[in-house]
């Protein structure tokens, strides 16, 4: 068993395995320059040569515990013919959606579709870098994906202004995505991805009034999807005020924490397996802060089960050097 999958699985605390939310991506020059000859994102996703490269790009240089696949979450809608496009300095950009075309979709042309996808990940899952080592697979949580379904463009801080009006189109677009996530969700497992991470990065727009209908009772279903097919499951719920709540309700097999929560409440009153919480922001700093803050974490969690990782997405300005760093001062821990 990797050490990543001995923390979640058999609730290690001495292995401090570490893995990078965005590890493979804009802050890797190597990255940069087939991102250079590839302005057309879906594409590069869609390229199971690059797409497996790139994945492997930071397992070459750092000494991580897990490849996280080379994709997005917005291959869903993808896949299910709503126009994503990702623009320069903008971020995603999406077409109208048709729900009937969305709802008509074949499972098998659907699969298809994203066919590079599972490609990459069997490539990747058996390259020798990864021996020992966990392949991650992912998807966006039925939450997140409708927002950029339905707002077409990241809602940044807030949605558009009729966003939940229409209660019917929220209704069949949650129905629509629990299919479509569950076969993206098989797919990846029988391709070899060993752990699933779910990320709901607009967790934090809902008021406490609508995560049951929105996130919680979604999210759980899936949940019990993907640990029915035996393979863990973390959950990356960003900004949400309660994550007890959150894990006592869809009950993850991990769960990853942002940087604005404070890990001594959350290892106070969460006992599953836990993971991330450093801001991305450290490592634009010093070396000595680096340390600093690395610590920190691990000190907390140092006799609970826990993954190291940042509590978003590494930052494109981060400098590579630092985030070798980083990766020694966790493994000397
Ligand atoms: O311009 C570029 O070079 C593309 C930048 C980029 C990259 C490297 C995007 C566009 N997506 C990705 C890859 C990606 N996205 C991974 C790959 C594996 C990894 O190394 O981690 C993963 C796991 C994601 C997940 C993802 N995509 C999320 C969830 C995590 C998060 O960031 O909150 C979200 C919200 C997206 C949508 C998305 N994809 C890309 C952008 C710019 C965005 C929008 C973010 C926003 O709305 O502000």
């Amino acid at each position: 068993m990797s050490p990543i999958q001995e923390v979640i699985i058999n609730k290690k605390t001495d292995l401090n395995p570490i893995w990078i939310m965005r590890q493979a991506g804009r802050y890797l020059p190597e990255f940069r320059e087939i991102r250079a000859n590839n302005p057309d994102f879906i594409k590069l996703c869609l390229n199971h040569k690059l797409s497996s490269e790139i994945t492997l790009q930071p397992l070459k240089r750092y000494d991580f515990d897990a490849a996280i696949i080379f994709s997005d979450i917005l291959m869903v809608p993808y896949g299910l013919n709503q126009k994503v496009e990702f623009k320069k300095n903008f971020g995603p950009l999406l077409g109208d959606l048709n729900l009937d075309n969305a709802s008509s979709m074949q499972e098998n042309n659907f699969t298809e579709k994203l066919k590079p996808v599972y490609k990459a990940l069997e490539i990747v899952s058996n390259n020798n870098l990864t021996s020992n080592k966990s392949t991650i697979g992912f998807v966006g949580a039925p939450w997140t994906l409708m927002v950029y379904m339905i707002n077409k463009q990241s809602p940044k801080l807030k949605l558009k202004k009729n966003f939940f009006d229409d209660e019917l189109l929220i209704k069949k677009i949650l129905l629509i995505l629990e299919k479509f996530l569950k076969i993206h969700i098989k797919n990846q497992v029988d391709s070899g991805a060993q752990i699933i991470q779910i990320f709901d990065s607009w967790a934090g727009l809902l008021e406490e009034k609508d995560l049951p209908y929105y996130i919680y009772n979604p999210t759980l279903n899936l949940v019990k999807f993907i640990q029915s097919l035996n393979t863990p499951v973390i959950c990356f719920p960003r900004n949400i005020k309660d994550y007890k709540k959150y894990c006592d309700f869809i009950k993850p097999d991990a769960i990853c924490i942002d940087y604005e929560i404070d890990p001594l409440t959350i290892r106070k009153d969460i006992k599953i397996p836990i993971q991330g919480g450093m801001d991305p922001k450290i490592l634009l700093t010093d070396k000595e802060n680096i340390k600093k803050e690395a610590k920190r974490y691990l000190d907390i969690f140092k006799d609970h089960p826990y993954i190291f990782n940042l509590g978003h997405g590494v930052l494109p300005e981060t400098d590579p050097g630092m985030m070798e760093y980083l990766v020694k001062t966790v493994k000397d821990y």
